[in-house]
């Protein structure tokens, strides 16, 4: 409480802890200094959990030791603050939106103020105020302009629960919201998009650039994109009616095998056919309830493909396992080269011959294929005579080749596919930014102009949460003039993902406050890229390809110069591990266990409770936080017991920042007492260095304990700062400042003056001030009370690095006769010296062993080596 407001009292910046000037939004900042810092901004629920308190801190710690190293430090922090937790606090309680959501933000502001994180509050963006969400529709415009936001008709994920769409990125693996956790359904809507596909090669290709990304995350990234090299090949058809089919293979060599061709359910032509065909009607509404890959057919009656190349007729189904969107939503079947196929074909042609075009290469491919059963050969291989001309060729050599002849007959060609699809951003919520359109009956899709923007979301709205979307029932909100024409006209009642809020708030933070562009070009250019941004791994996919796909847009735009990094935003990405709780549970059925339910007083001091009913003991495990599991804990309240410092560090020491963290708060004790040493210390008079001179005696002047002292501390200092400056090891930073301060409280007892002591102790201290700073500063002040001089400890530049000291003393073993007897410190350079000096060097110490070996005796010959020194004496 004393330095937190002290340091604002003296902060230059608003409502900032930090107790000197820092950069400002409206400052510029030399490229070279300047350090851009930001963690993942929280979506504004009202309480700080622990993985905020660990994301916080460690950009909180970075961001101060980057300030100390003389940087121009950027550390910004805002609100991601639309979204659907907001409307159903206001369906559920009555509240209004934003109401409910500024009241969260002041809670939390509180909060992350206790956890003495200091953040540039000067440059705070909520983006659902309508001065961000202004330009979040600027934006949509932008890419509307360039025809990268588009509507159309799409089979999309409907969540029942939420009544509304997602993104295909929001539907886990088992088919369920990421948020309401609900079995996702498939409904045609028209829906707005954003074409993030056509900057899919490059989004691909670019994840090479990032070199300080983890591959982890990099490798979902690439997946997710999902690139994939193949050919496009067209089959004709017989019928009365020759149609075309095309189809996308990544093995074209294998054309020759091809024993039929699967059509998606909602193909074109499928869907024509079946306001014919009763049966493919009832067999396309059957797919919808299929479990995903199931590989029934419908074979299409009356009609063949005909293959290209070999010319074979073969028949055409229809296939859910065939995806719609990928490709060209048509698979050519080889049941001989394929899983997929082989299945599909065992099941609907049964007892069919399997036709193979491939062989293996090598015998012992031979050998494997032989043992294996007669399934399908997924391998490359050579390919056998029924490839014909290509017959002997390699796989490679065959995708090359028939290729080459697909092109000349006008038939095919090379082709690259993506997995990832277009991005929807619109929802049938009322909390988001309204998409900026408007749809006239005669002039179509009409963007609003600029000067209308921000397109408002209307107040007093009431929520039913029964309807859906109540921007669609507002007719103040949705009957509008059209700007065109100005005919009656529609206003577009979707509002945008939440997800394209966060995918432009870091340029946002460089120009918080500008009224004319969603941010300045040179203040971007200046401040961009994030040099270190920290956040969770959950985000790896959606948050950071997004990102990444509009700061590659903004910077076609012009909008930024993003030369440098070609338009990537994010430099080095580290992302934080989960933070787990203890979690007690029930051996007899592994019910989960309050903490009333447990006794905590019958095991004595810190070790493990008792089940109070039935005098057991507890399962403990460390999980992920939930309610259900009753092992939350709360930041505030570790932080109002132990204190900030205590709290920041403990969070730190018990777990690299990439690793789960298993949370224990018992375990703060040991923090907290190495704390109170410090500041106990920090009033010895050895902290204050004497009381005439605070000067150091040159180096050459240290005794052997005073070079050893410097020595030792200064490669714990070395690398406490390595840490901080490459491997971000910060929990090891934390038991090097323990292992430092041993060292110099231990050194009082020793020979080592009280002015190095004092010296190194101020360093360990400015040390400690990025992750610990009450305490540091706390400390600083006692240490400076004598001579009156306190200026912020904030004010002191990082340690310079300071010469280790060759010792000049060693240890020298010493051989009487050929006998290793006694040993003897002396000058690093003793053995270089006359042999009588050496000698007497030796016989007039006093050292043990002297008297024992040497005394009264004849030396014939002292013979001299580095670590050693043997007399030969007269028996
Ligand atoms: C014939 C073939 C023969 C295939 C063979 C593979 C092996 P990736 O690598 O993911 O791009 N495919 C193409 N379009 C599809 C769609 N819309 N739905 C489902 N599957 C589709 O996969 C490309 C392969 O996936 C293509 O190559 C095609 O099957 C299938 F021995 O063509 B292949
Ligand atoms: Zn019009």
């Amino acid at each position: 409480a004393k330095w937190s407001s002290k340091w604002r009292a003296i902060s230059p910046n608003e409502n900032s802890i930090y107790p000197l000037p820092k950069s400002q939004p409206n400052t510029s900042y030399s490229k070279s200094k300047k350090k851009y810092i930001m963690s993942q901004f929280p979506y504004p629920s009202g309480i700080l959990h622990m993985g905020h308190l660990r994301v916080y801190t460690i950009s909180d710690v970075l961001s101060r030791y980057n300030r100390s190293q003389g940087h121009e430090v950027i550390h910004p922090m805002g609100w991601d603050a639309f979204g659907l937790p907001a409307e159903n606090a206001a369906i559920e309680r009555g509240i209004d939106p934003s109401i409910w959501t500024h009241e969260n933000i002041k809670k939390m502001k509180e909060q992350m103020k206790l956890m003495m994180v200091d953040f540039d509050w000067d440059r705070e963006v909520t983006t659902c105020d309508a001065d961000y969400y202004k330009w979040t529709q600027k934006i949509f415009l932008l890419l509307y302009e360039e025809g990268l936001a588009y509507r159309k008709e799409a089979e999309i994920n409907w969540d029942p629960v939420d009544l509304t769409v997602l993104a295909n990125e929001q539907v886990d693996a088992e088919g369920r919201s990421w948020r309401s956790g609900a079995i996702v359904e498939k409904k045609m809507l028209r829906q707005w998009f954003l074409g993030i596909t056509q900057f899919a090669k490059e989004l691909n290709k670019d994840l090479s650039l990032l070199e300080e990304w983890p591959n982890k995350v990099k490798l979902m990234q690439k997946h997710w994109i999902g690139e994939s090299q193949g050919t496009e090949v067209t089959f004709g058809s017989t019928g009365a009616q020759e149609r075309q089919f095309k189809v996308y293979t990544t093995r074209v060599d294998t054309l020759y095998s091809v024993q039929y061709l699967a059509l998606a359910v909602d193909n074109e032509y499928v869907l024509k056919l079946a306001e014919e065909n009763q049966d493919l009607k009832q067999f396309i509404s059957r797919a919808t309830t299929l479990p995903e890959g199931s590989k029934e057919g419908f074979e299409l009656p009356g009609v063949k493909a005909v293959n290209p190349v070999s010319l074979e007729e073969v028949p055409i189904f229809v296939a859910p396992y065939v995806l719609g969107s990928y490709g060209s939503g048509a698979v050519m079947g080889c049941p001989g080269h394929d899983e997929r196929d082989y299945e599909f074909w065992l099941l609907n042609k049964p007892n069919h011959p399997i036709v193979k075009s491939v062989e293996p290469a090598t015998e012992k491919s031979i050998e494997q294929e032989e043992t294996h059963f007669e399934g399908p050969f997924t391998e490359h291989g050579i390919l056998n005579d029924s490839a014909k001309e290509f017959q002997g060729l390699t796989t490679a050599e065959a995708k090359d080749q028939i290729t080459n002849k697909l092109a000349v007959l006008g038939v095919g060609h090379k082709t690259t596919q993506f997995r990832i699809r277009d991005w929807l951003i619109s929802r049938q919520r009322y909390w988001g930014a309204p998409i900026p359109i408007i749809h006239c009956p005669s002039c179509g899709e009409v963007p609003v102009p600029e000067a209308d923007l921000p397109v408002l979301l209307p107040e007093n709205v009431e929520f039913t949460g029964k309807k859906g979307n109540p921007l669609e029932n507002l007719p103040s909100f949705n009957e509008v003039e059209c700007p065109s024409c100005g005919g009656h006209a529609k206003r577009d009642t979707d509002t945008m993902d939440t997800f394209m809020d966060s995918s432009w708030y870091f340029f946002r933070y460089t120009d918080p406050k500008n009224l004319t562009t969603p941010f300045d070009f040179k203040k971007a250019t200046e401040a961009m890229p994030v040099d270190i941004y920290v956040g969770g791994v959950e985000h790896a996919i959606l948050h950071l390809l997004y990102s990444r796909f509009l700061a590659k847009f903004l910077a076609k735009k012009g909008l930024w110069d993003g030369s440098k990094t070609n338009g990537e935003p994010f430099k080095k990405l580290v992302t934080q591990g989960m933070v787990h709780g203890k979690t007690y549970s029930d051996p007899a059925n592994g019910r989960f266990l309050k903490p009333d339910e447990l006794d905590f007083s019958s095991s004595g001091s810190a070790s493990e409770p008792t089940i109070k009913s039935s005098g057991a003991s507890p399962v403990i495990t460390y999980e992920k936080m939930s309610k259900s599991k009753y092992n939350g804990a709360d930041p505030t309240e570790c932080i109002t017991t132990h204190g900030s410092d205590a709290t920041r560090a403990h969070i730190l020491f018990q777990a690299p920042i990439n690793d789960i963290l298993d949370w224990d708060e018992s375990k703060i004790v040991g923090i907290e007492r190495w704390l109170r040493r410090v500041l106990q210390f920090s009033k010895s008079s050895a902290a204050a260095g004497s009381t005439e001179s605070t000067k150091v005696k040159p180096i050459e002047q240290f005794n052997e304990n005073e070079i050893k002292f410097h020595n030792e501390s200064e490669l714990i200092l070395r690398n406490i700062t390595q840490s901080f400056e490459t491997t971000l090891s910060l929990n090891t930073v934390i038991s090097d400042y323990m292992k430092l301060f041993n060292l110099i409280s231990s050194a009082t007892a020793t020979s080592v003056s009280p002015e190095l002591i004092h010296t190194n102790f101020k360093k360990m201290l400015i040390a400690m001030s990025p992750i610990t700073p009450v305490t540091a500063e706390e400390a600083w002040e006692s240490v400076h009370l004598n001579n009156g001089t306190w200026e912020t400890i904030f004010a002191e530049k990082w340690p310079t690095p300071e010469p280790i000291i060759q010792s000049h003393v060693t240890k020298y073993n010493i051989f009487v006769n050929g006998k290793m007897r006694f040993t003897f410190e002396g000058d690093v350079e003793l053995y270089n010296q006359d042999q009588g000096l050496v000698r007497d060097t030796i016989l007039n110490s006093k050292v043990e062993g002297v008297e024992k070996w040497l005394g009264g005796k004849k030396v014939r010959k002292v013979i001299t080596k580095k670590n050693a020194i043997s007399f030969v004496i007269e028996k």
